[in-house]
């Protein structure tokens, strides 16, 4: 397949004005017709022959004018329809037939458990009716679904419902008009029986939105959370963005299957079940906050990506990058701001660093793609979130809001880019962020090398700053990016110093220092003592930062710098550090040994009168066998990452012992679940202390989480106590499992968490375990939240079993990435991506999963989107 370049946009040859649909949905097949108003775009000298895009789709008819087109006055291929012959304006008439209940793929329109429901995005229209489907098309759209009325009453598209009524063959129908043009790719449909929970918002000027959450009967109950983030979500972006809910209803539909998390189709999103399903009894603490920031994800989509929409999928990073820092904000303001900080950055590092460092490294706005699909990375969402927070920060609260304003303005209704982003950031304020763009553009993560030199005499300190872009495919030499580093100073005592800079006014106690070139020092003046330097605050660039802290300078940040996330992140260091010398014991096959430094500084947050729980957990939880491996040379140990992490964890856990008994006793807590930022802090530091009693074998703590997995009244405190068991296979362990199962099989979101711990357990994870479990009834192949719980933890979170040196795993592994390839193409590219480092990894490994990628290469039915995953990691 031929790769799409950005350097090869050209506009639309022909717009269209409006949409009108019928959809008839039926038992075998649905049937749609279009009515659409077309003209030549003017911005074109000469439109040329209508082009339009549609796959899978049977063709019944097509007019012009009303004119039924013979079959040589238009000509058909796998991916279009094309029309030589049009007038300057006209109206298209198109017929045509498609299956979605055959539809596995879960683009375009399909079924998910009976109920009718579509993903247009990016795609996926194409897969409806034959439609110029790109993003830079807008159109007004109105919608008639016509389907059995006892199957189907519920029946939704875009906007408000202008019409309905029932024919005398069992249907009825219903009308939907969308008074916003959109591009296709925010189209949705639903069709089905499902209950509907209501509620209403009245905006900043008064208006009345109703809201209307979609769920299969049964669930009404697990819909609480979801409404109150929502209305939430609507007053924080009234209040931080000045946007108001453009719409009179804001529909919300959940179902099973589904991709991704959610969708942001204007006026009815469309949301896995896992992304909103909640009630104490089934969700955990997590899954609260997880749908609290998807729900404002998907809401602050309106005006990020709706109103104003993409040119081209080449600046998708302009809604989502700019959309995953406002939902960061919106939760950071509604729970714990370090926290939220130090979860962002543990995502971008575990998997925006890996892929920033490997074969599918791109830039924040791509240049070329195969499949689009692929490109909705860590790299698109989180690290374009990272750019516009950078911004954030360059221009200040004040100015970054002027920005935005401009930003909104001025595009509403357009299809833009990121170029047009930056330009009205600069414009709002004074800010020149010429060399700043080289973030769209430039891949791989900038590393930092710092050194610093305090003069006694002249009491001056200095810091030297290196800075290097590593190559990455097709990039092989960079310029020097426009980095702010956030810097503070302490002294012996611990005190924050007041910065001052040569030939610059005292400031404050932190001080952004704008790296421009690929070396620059900073000298900082009025520094009698040598001070501790406190780095990179609240992880101000993207950036991989390497300095010469001593171990005691490390657990001096951890214990004193008023800098929450550098604290946490010098507590991690000093982790790592730890980790790393027992990984260098574990293959040299000497004896691992615990460092007094950590078990001090870990004592010390346990026993600190440390007011935010939150972060004291934060601190306590060791780094992922992933992370860890992505900070390790080459090649990679996992075997060895494993031993040490699991040994350190026990050994902590018995030094600790007593502390750790005392924090999960000081934490619980009776009374009635509430998710509020407090008690989520006590529940986890509480379950944390109960993780590494149960790892570190200590019998008080194995038999609370024995009784707790029993007894517990919400999901957070019974996986909180089962997870560990299963971890370690514990006695009692087996019985568990099966109680839990027994308990939820009806319920699939907790069944998910049921898989998932099992397929990250060493012990449950492993070959012969991972196929028991695709074995089981409770599992599908074709639901994509089934795969990810079994699958997608084996090969992400169980990295010592996955990659076990027999080299079986890979090979059964492969054989899921084919079979489900002929299922769903976009899961399956996402599977295959667990081969694409192969290269970090032993020689033996490597030739193991090379040889996997090259027979998934070999298939000669293999999708476009898994190909391009396997071919730009064999390089
Ligand atoms: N904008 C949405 C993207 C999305 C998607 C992409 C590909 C395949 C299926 C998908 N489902 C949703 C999600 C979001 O960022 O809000
Ligand atoms: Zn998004």
């Amino acid at each position: 397949p031929r790769p799409v370049r950005l350097a090869e946009y050209t506009p639309p040859a022909h717009l269209v004005d409006t949409v009108q649909l019928r959809f008839e949905l039926g038992e075998e097949w649905t049937t749609v017709s279009s009515r659409l108003t077309v003209r030549a775009n003017p911005e074109r000298i000469e439109a040329g022959p209508l082009v339009l895009d549609g796959r899978e789709l049977e063709l019944l008819e097509v007019a012009v004018d009303g004119r039924p087109l013979g079959e040589g006055e238009y000509a058909l291929d796998a991916e279009s329809l094309t029309i030589p012959e049009v007038p300057e304006r006209f109206t298209l008439e198109v017929t045509t037939r498609i299956r979605p209940q055959e539809n596995t793929a879960l683009e375009g329109l399909y079924k998910s458990s009976g109920t009718f429901c579509t993903q247009c995005e990016p795609e996926g229209f194409r897969r409806i009716t034959y439609f110029p489907d790109r993003s830079d098309v807008m159109a007004r759209y109105t919608t008639t679904i016509v389907a059995d009325a006892q199957r189907y009453p519920v029946l939704l598209s875009n906007g408000n419902r202008i019409g309905a009524g029932t024919l005398t063959d069992g249907r009825h129908w219903v009308q939907w008009e969308d008074p916003f043009p959109k591009p296709s790719y925010l189209f949705a449909l639903v069709g089905g029986d499902l209950a509907r929970v209501a509620d209403s918002y009245t905006t900043m000027s008064g208006r009345q939105v109703a809201l209307h959450i979609y769920v299969e009967h049964g669930n009404e109950d697990k819909v609480d959370h979801a409404m109150r983030s929502l209305k939430e979500a609507m007053a924080w972006d009234e209040a931080t963005y000045g946007r108001e809910c453009d719409l009179d209803v804001y529909q919300i539909v959940a179902v099973e299957d589904f991709n991704m998390g959610a969708m942001e189709n204007k006026g009815l999103n469309i949301f896995n079940t896992s992304a909103i399903l909640a009630k104490p009894e089934t969700a955990t603490d997590a899954d609260f906050q997880r749908i609290e920031a998807i729900i404002g994800h998907e809401y602050f989509h309106n005006w990020s990506g709706n109103r104003v929409t993409l040119r081209d999928w080449f600046q998708l990073s302009l809604k989502e990058g700019f959309t995953v820092f406002r939902e960061q904000h919106f939760s950071a303001d509604r729970y714990s701001a370090p926290v939220q900080r130090i979860e962002d950055v543990r995502r971008l590092r575990t998997a925006q660093f890996p892929e920033d460092d490997g074969p599918t490294a791109h830039p924040v706005r791509p240049d070329s793609y195969i499949e689009i699909s692929n490109f909705y990375t860590p790299t698109v969402y989180e690290k374009g979130a990272e750019v516009v927070r950078m911004m954030y920060h360059l221009l200040g609260p004040e100015d970054f809001r002027r920005g935005t304003d401009l930003f909104f303005a001025s595009h509403d209704g357009r299809a833009v880019t990121t170029e047009d982003f930056v330009r009205a950031l600069e414009e709002a304020s004074d800010r020149d962020l010429s060399q700043f763009r080289l973030w769209y553009t430039q891949a791989g993560t900038p590393r930092l090398f710092v050194d610093a030199e305090h003069d006694p005499g002249a009491a001056t300190y200095t810091l030297h700053v290196r800075q290097e872009v590593p190559e990455t495919p097709g990039q092989a030499h960079k310029q020097p990016m426009h980095i702010p580093v956030a810097v503070g100073l302490l002294d012996r005592a611990g005190n924050a110093l007041p910065l001052r800079m040569e030939g610059e006014e005292p400031g404050g106690t932190t001080r952004v220092l704008e790296l421009r070139e690929a070396e620059q020092s900073f000298t900082f003046t009025g520094v009698g003592e040598d001070p501790v330097p406190s780095l990179l605050r609240g992880f101000s660039a993207p950036v991989r930062l390497e300095h010469d802290h001593r171990d005691q300078d490390l657990a001096f940040l951890l214990a004193h710098d008023e800098d929450l996330f550098t604290r946490w992140e010098a507590g991690q260091e000093l982790a790592c550090r730890s980790l790393f010398r027992g990984v260098a014991a574990y293959q040299a096959g000497d004896e691992m040994r615990l460092d007094e430094t950590l078990v001090e500084a870990f004592g010390g947050l346990l026993r600190g009168d440390a007011g935010d729980k939150a972060l004291v957990a934060e601190a306590l939880t060791q780094p992922d066998e992933g992370y860890l491996a992505d900070l390790m040379d080459w090649p990679v140990d996992p075997e060895a990452i494993h031993q040490a992490r699991r040994f350190t964890r026990a050994r902590l856990a018995q030094a600790l012992g007593d502390d750790f008994l005392y924090s999960y006793q000081a934490n619980q807590e009776g009374g009635e679940y509430r998710p509020d930022p407090g008690a989520i802090a006590r529940r986890r530091l509480k379950n944390l202390s109960l993780a590494y009693l149960v790892a570190g074998g200590v019998g008080e703590g194995i038999e609370a989480a024995r009784e707790q997995v029993h007894t517990a009244t919400n999901m957070t405190d019974r996986l909180g106590a089962l997870r560990p068991m299963v971890a370690e296979d514990v006695p009692g362990t087996a019985e568990s499992l099966e109680a839990f199962y027994t308990q939820w099989k009806d319920e699939p979101e907790v069944m998910d968490k049921w898989f998932a711990i099992q397929a990250t357990s060493p012990h449950y994870g492993t070959l012969a375990g991972i196929r028991r479990l695709l074995e089981h009834p409770a599992f599908n192949f074709k639901n994509p939240n089934k795969v990810r719980a079994v699958l997608g933890a084996f090969a992400r979170g169980n990295p010592y079993r996955f990659h076990a040196p027999d080299g079986e795993a890979y090979t059964f592994f492969a054989d899921q990435v084919l079979r489900l390839d002929r299922i769903n193409p976009q899961m399956a590219a996402a599977l295959a991506r667990a081969f694409s480092r192969f290269r970090r990894y032993d020689e033996a490994r490597q030739r193991l999963m090379r040889e996997q990628l090259e027979r998934i290469r070999q298939d000669p039915q293999l999708s476009r989107d898994t190909f391009e995953i396997v071919t730009k990691s064999l390089g």
